[in-house]
């Protein structure tokens, strides 16, 4: 790995967000490609985060300033990456259910994912099955998430499918869900294709879906 990726690398594990605009300016100036530098900079350095995540070696915040310090190169480099049209691992569609105004953990799910090569879309929080449902038809996504943190929202989640099955794209997409209250077996019961205990899993589970691993 060049010195450049491999301070970007360490920077992602850090947090240390401040320089990495600049980096990733200073990378594509030293002739690398964005693709290059997606693969071989900023993904070895949140793959880590996420194997520290997961092991219970990193918690919450920090794991939170690592995604953040990802996003600060991703927003240099997106454009670049839309523009060559190669890049993304698959395209992830997030949201909130309806009722249910948690996001923290959603936001570390989609940075995470953004992390590991998806385009993300957020909804952002209380998205009605409705909202699901365009966000599908438009986005295309190859990967529906859905969040919920309370016992009475969770049941939003179910309608939203039910929601997707009737506007008939429910088959063109993998459906996962996640949130503290959601179990393997909800998943099961109401028909989604997974459940993540936490954003690591969450994203082992979108590259699943997607053949990437
Ligand atoms: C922060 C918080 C809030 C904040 C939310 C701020 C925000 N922007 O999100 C505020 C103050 C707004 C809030 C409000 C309420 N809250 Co609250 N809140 C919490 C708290 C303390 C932390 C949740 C959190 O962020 N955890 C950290 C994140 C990282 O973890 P996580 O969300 O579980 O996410 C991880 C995984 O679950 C998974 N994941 C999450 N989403 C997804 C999605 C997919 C697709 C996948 C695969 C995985 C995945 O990956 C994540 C990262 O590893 C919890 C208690 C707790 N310890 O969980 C209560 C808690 C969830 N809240 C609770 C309640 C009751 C409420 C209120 C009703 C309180 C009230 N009376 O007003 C309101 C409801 C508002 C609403 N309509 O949603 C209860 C829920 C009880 C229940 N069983 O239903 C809890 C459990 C507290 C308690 N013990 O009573 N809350």
């Amino acid at each position: 790995m060049s010195e450049i990726l491999s301070t970007m690398s360490s920077n992602i594990i850090q947090g240390k967000m401040a320089d990495m605009g600049a980096l990733t300016h200073k990378a594509l100036a030293e002739g690398l490609e964005a693709q290059e530098i997606l693969n071989n900079g900023l993904m070895p350095g949140m793959n880590h985060v996420g194997v520290e995540f997961k092991a219970g070696n990193m918690f919450v915040p920090e794991v939170l300033r690592s995604a953040r310090t990802m996003q600060a190169s991703m927003e240099v480099l997106k454009p670049l990456l839309a523009e060559s049209g190669g890049g993304m691992v698959g395209k992830v569609l997030l949201g909130t259910v309806k009722g249910d105004l948690h996001d923290i953990g959603k936001n570390l799910v989609s940075m995470m994912c953004e992390g590991a090569g998806f385009e993300v879309k957020d909804l952002g929080t209380n998205k009605e099955p409705d909202a699901f449902v365009a966000a599908v038809k438009e986005f295309e996504p190859n990967v529906v998430g859905m969040s919920a943190l309370l016992t009475t929202t969770m049941r939003a989640m179910e309608h939203t499918i039910k929601a997707l099955e009737e506007a008939g794209v429910r088959d063109t997409v993998k459906i996962m869900i996640g949130g503290a209250p959601v179990t393997q077996s909800f998943a099961d019961d109401i028909g989604a294709d997974g459940y993540a205990s936490n954003a690591a899993a969450a994203v082992d589970l979108a590259k699943q879906f997607v053949g990437a691993i």
